[in-house]
């Protein structure tokens, strides 16, 4: 491919794109022959600082980078482009309620929705990583219909990264050989870290290798409240191991994978989750950019639990999303 297909990162200038920007023009996600053109969005504040970022950009001397575009203008940010990256989102502060922090958002990806509607390439692939990122995708496609449903993702590749990693770390085998880690639900603490399809190759299934009372008391709110570790410790939240999950995210999406991956997407009704749901899945990706939803797995009741916890914050985030719009 000669054509730079257009990239646009929203929140450019923020902390997770200072990472995966090089992973972008450094043909990490879109393969080592595919040229890009970014488009980057920031609120005008931010604009002198990522002028810094493009400077540093420049002198990378990625082969592969056509050009870059800066604006605080979501639909000069989001014309023609093909792929959208939404970092950019409104921080909780502070004593901030949920509430706020619901509708700040909420009002953030209501226009960026209505600009991609418009102004977006026909085909457009949009990963969220803004949080509460399934709620702000679920927004935004509501306010893109034109963009087809199932181009509107949003990004829990890194709490199925975090579960691969500690399954690894704790059974001492290499990471190359745990298969078939899932996440179901909300990038929230209430998402269900799933193990118990999985296995370890050469040792067979993961729900002989761990225990219920493990999972239940240790693995399971480990994987929940990794975020909040990774603050605790770092005073700043997760951004390599962010913009190494939206890599892997796109690149699977997008080049196709052999493995099943997971990802939020709008629910076509599986699993009993209520249709256009943002709702993380296990998903089969081919090449082109198309996936479905794994739909053969059975759901024994410790899993059906915790889904219903987390489908159910879900369905009470939408609903408080849409009605502080209206
Ligand atoms: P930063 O605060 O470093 O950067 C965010 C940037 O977005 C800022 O530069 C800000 O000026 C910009 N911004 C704010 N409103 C904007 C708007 N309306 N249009 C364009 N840009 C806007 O945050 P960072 O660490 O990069 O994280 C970005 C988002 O990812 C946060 O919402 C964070 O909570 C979320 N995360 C989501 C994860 C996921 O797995 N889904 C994991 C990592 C991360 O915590």
């Amino acid at each position: 491919p000669d054509r730079p297909i257009n990239v646009c990162v929203t929140g450019a200038a923020g902390q997770i794109a200072y990472s995966l920007l090089p992973l972008i023009a450094g043909g990490k996600v879109f393969g080592r022959h595919q040229p890009v053109s970014l488009r980057l969005l920031e609120i005008e504040a931010a604009l002198p600082s990522l002028e810094g970022v493009v400077m540093e950009l420049e002198d990378c001397a990625f082969p592969l980078l056509h050009s870059v575009f800066i604006t605080s203008d979501a639909r000069e940010a989001f014309r023609s482009c093909d792929v959208a990256v939404l970092l950019g989102a409104f921080p909780r502060k502070q004593g901030m309620e949920r509430k706020d922090l619901l509708e700040k958002n909420a009002g953030i990806f209501k226009e960026q929705g209505e600009a991609l509607n418009f102004e977006a390439a026909a085909n457009v692939r949009v990963i969220v990583v803004g949080n509460p990122a399934n709620t702000n995708a679920y927004v935004l496609k509501h306010f893109a219909p034109n963009v087809p449903e199932k181009n509107i993702t949003a990004l829990t590749r890194l709490d199925q990264n975090r579960a691969v990693s500690l399954v690894a770390r704790k059974l001492g085998v290499p990471l190359s050989k745990v298969s078939d880690i899932y996440i179901w639900g909300n990038h929230s603490s209430t998402q269900y870290p799933d193990v118990l399809h999985g296995s370890v190759e050469g040792k067979g299934k993961l729900s002989d290798l761990l225990d219920k009372s493990y999972l239940e008391e240790n693995f399971i709110p480990t994987i929940q409240k990794r975020g909040a570790a990774v603050i605790a410790a770092r005073k700043m939240s997760s951004a390599m191991s962010a913009a190494n999950a939206v890599c892997d995210h796109l690149h699977d999406w997008l080049l196709g994978s052999d493995s099943i991956v997971s990802m939020s997407v709008a629910s076509d009704g599986s699993y009993g989750i209520e249709r256009g749901t943002i709702f993380s899945f296990p998903l089969r990706c081919s090449r082109g950019g198309n996936y479905e939803i794994v739909k053969e797995l059975q759901l024994d009741d410790f899993s059906q639990r915790y889904i219903k916890i987390t489908a159910e914050e879900l369905y009470a985030e939408k609903a408080e999303a849409l009605a502080l719009l209206s």
